[in-house]
């Protein structure tokens, strides 16, 4: 009794958390269990998005769990890919379930709101799809997995520019939107830096049906290339509409593009459509491939990007959550600005010390309704 009560004082005595977990662990307990929270646009016309990283989350769930050390539920919520709520969800998460780390929102838009308020509550958030500019930088509880779009553009822009030679180019952007916005400024100071002529600037709306104002403006101004900041449902519409009126230069799309429900909604308009992203399902990779076929085998389906984005991040959180020895917040968002050389499924991943990433991304082109390699 005397040498166990030892062992407690010690365990409990200051900061040697870590080694109690492995005293627990070796006595046959010790396992860290944790909730998690999730905000995800799983709902309205965005929830391909939601759906995807919603089934790659309970796909690593599943996996983590069967290992044995970290046990992790997931609570998830809709967000609708709206503002506020993803705000509402978000205070349920924290101030009555009290999880110890939400993953999502899933749009930029969302963790604009909801970013700043987890950090004033102290809670850790990954956003495992959000790309505009700035969003880590929302606190220093606030991190994201998902490579910037002032990463991810100016590559497809230079691919496009190698391959096609392009000069002159139109910009339409959804002006109502942080990600949308964010992926302009993005597009068009890269336009400038590369020497580029801007033939011009169009803007939509969500949930904008009819484009034909904005195309045959630039239909009318000949580019050799079209770059569209837009989230899918928008995205595909247009191309759809561009193809139908004779445009058929290349487009190249923000983040917002990277789902297979542009193809599904644009069918063969979205040919000709380049994107960059660190995810590529067909990658000659052993962790790649497994991944592809428990997704498949689980869902029926191939994962897309923002599936493999959210499977990678609740391994990271796993892996955060062992290094931090407790479910506690501030011990678990230490751990988890320190994850480094993290090897997942879209190769290796470190926080900078802004929790941003810095991921060499692949650029795609759709061709033959298929996304490939573009070389
Ligand atoms: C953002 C995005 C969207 C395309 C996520 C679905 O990148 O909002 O930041």
């Amino acid at each position: 009794v005397l040498s166990s009560l030892l062992v407690l004082a010690a365990c409990g005595g200051g900061g040697e958390q870590a080694t109690g977990e492995k005293e627990g662990q070796a006595a046959g307990g010790g396992v860290i269990t944790a909730d998690i929270g999730v905000i995800s646009y799983i709902s309205g016309p965005g929830a391909a998005y939601g759906e995807a990283i919603t089934s790659g989350l309970k796909l690593a769930q599943k996996e983590i769990n069967a290992k044995g050390d970290v046990e992790i539920n997931l609570l998830i919520e809709d967000s609708a890919g709206k503002q506020d709520q993803a705000l509402t969800a978000a205070q349920k998460l924290m101030n009555s379930e009290n999880v110890t780390a939400i993953i999502g929102p899933t749009l930029s838009t969302e963790m604009n709101v909801v970013g700043p308020e987890a950090d004033l509550n102290g809670v850790p958030i990954m956003g495992t799809s959000t790309t505009a500019e700035g969003i880590p930088q929302l606190g220093e509880y606030v991190f994201r997995n998902s490579i910037p779009e002032a990463l991810a553009i100016p590559a497809s822009m230079t691919k496009a520019i190698e391959k096609y030679g392009a000069k002159k180019v139109a910009i339409l952007y959804g002006n109502d939107d942080v990600f949308t916005k964010s992926g302009f400024d993005t597009m068009k100071k890269a336009a400038e830096d590369m020497d580029l002529e801007i033939l011009t600037i169009e803007t939509f709306q969500k949930g904008q049906s009819d484009y034909n104002a904005q195309l045959t403006k630039i239909k009318g101004m000949n580019p050799d290339l079209i770059l569209a900041s837009a989230l899918y449902n928008e995205g595909a519409v247009i191309m759809d509409q561009a193809r139908k009126m004779g445009i058929d230069v290349p487009f190249v799309g923000g983040n917002g593009f990277n789902s297979p429900e542009v193809i599904k909604i644009a069918g063969d308009a979205a040919n000709g459509l380049i994107v960059a992203t660190p995810w590529y399902g067909e990658k000659d990779d052993s962790k790649v491939k497994e991944f592809v076929s428990k997704f498949e085998e689980e869902y029926g389906k191939k994962p897309d990007q923002f599936a493999a984005q959210a499977y990678d991040a609740l391994y990271i959180y796993a892996e955060a959550l062992k290094n931090a020895g407790e479910a506690d917040r501030d011990a678990f968002r230490d751990a988890l600005a320190q994850v480094k050389d993290f090897n997942g499924i879209l190769g290796n991943f470190s926080f900078d010390d802004e929790g941003d990433v810095v991921m060499d991304p692949t650029v795609l082109i759709i061709e033959d309704g298929q996304f490939k390699e573009f070389n």
